[in-house]
């Protein structure tokens, strides 16, 4: 029996090797795949702060509200919480500091905003959906970004707590600049929703890695790396050391593997395996990747064991471990 997994890779790869003719061999080929299950509306969302943040943005889509709408309001939620260190307020700084933000969202159209090395501002995520809805542009950055907010209405605070600072204070000891796997030096909330139009959103949020480089800027800001989506297919973010899924544009990956017929489960271990076969020292990172289809299909996978995600809908709300490659 021809194994499916090899089935569809065999297939992607040669539909990647053909020229437009493929098109139609793509599309017959989602249709095929395409699931049954309808369970609308979904939200999906990375680590145990998706918990709160997922009851924000089902409440938006139980009220028939738009899945931008409530990707927006759900990563809110740990953007405010100071006893989350690795979004937003209360955010680890990096090596000088500084707590420096990445944020982007992303439509139904296909329309972003982003904002990378962001300091001062609670909400990153609200200043890239205006990013989106007021200008022609899809990325500010640093003072330019700051500048804009305040032209449009959000306050400046510091967003360094005590307890940040003393962290930081810590580590300055030794500087000792290392990637660490799980929750405790970086943890982006990347959440993906699908609403009861069957339209499909995404936001990602982010201090980024606690103790980095002034002025790095990892993948949760870029639309394709660290999410995507395409409302015709679905769509994905991801969480982790920014660099590696940079470096293999990790959402637009999944998405597009979808597109050629995976399910999300499979989309995510396929670009988990991506990172495993051209990066030579990935043990020493962690990568989680999220993903939803438009049937309302999702899927998880990571690199080390630990990393948990939220997934809820009408009637479920619930922690879940995700598979990891490393055993
Ligand atoms: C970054 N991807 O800045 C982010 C950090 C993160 O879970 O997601 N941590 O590289």
């Amino acid at each position: 029996m021809i194994n499916r997994r090899k089935f569809i890779k065999g297939t992607v790869a040669s539909i990647a090797g053909a020229s437009v003719a493929s098109s139609s061999l793509a599309n017959n080929l989602a249709a095929k795949a395409a699931p049954k299950a309808t369970r609308k509306p979904v939200v999906i969302s990375t680590w145990r702060h998706g918990m709160p943040a997922n009851e924000a943005a089902i409440k938006v889509l139980k009220a028939k509200g738009k899945a931008i709408d409530a990707v927006e309001q759900g990563v809110r939620v740990p953007e405010a919480d100071p006893n989350v260190m690795t979004v937003g307020y209360g955010g680890y700084p990096d090596r000088d500091g500084h707590v420096t933000l990445d944020a982007c969202i992303q439509d139904e159209h296909g329309n972003c905003g982003s904002v990378t090395f962001l300091e001062g501002i609670k909400h990153p995520i609200s200043v890239a959906r205006m990013v989106m809805d007021k200008t022609p542009h899809v990325m500010l950055s640093g003072a330019g970004a700051l500048q804009f907010a305040l032209e449009n209405g959000f306050k400046k605070e510091n967003l360094l707590t005590p307890k940040a600072e003393k962290a930081w204070k810590e580590w300055r000891k030794k500087s000792n600049y290392e990637p660490v796997i799980n929750i405790e030096n970086h943890d982006t909330i990347s959440m993906l929703a699908l609403d009861s139009n069957g339209d499909i959103s995404g936001a990602c949020t982010t201090s980024g890695m606690a103790y980095k480089m002034h002025g790095r800027v990892g993948d949760s800001p870029i639309i394709g790396a660290g999410l995507f989506c395409d409302n015709e297919v679905g769509g994905a973010a991801a969480t982790g050391q920014g660099e590696l899924v940079m470096k293999t544009l990790g959402s637009f990956l999944v998405v597009e593997l979808m597109r050629n017929g995976m399910s999300p489960q499979e989309a995510c271990e396929e670009a988990v395996m991506r990172i495993v076969k051209k990066i030579p020292d990935y043990k020493k990172s962690q990568i989680g990747y999220i993903a939803i289809n438009k049937a309302g299909e999702t899927g998880a996978y990571c690199l080390h064991r630990g990393f948990d995600y939220a997934l809820t809908t009408e009637d479920k709300h619930e922690l879940i471990d995700a598979d990891h490659y490393i055993k």
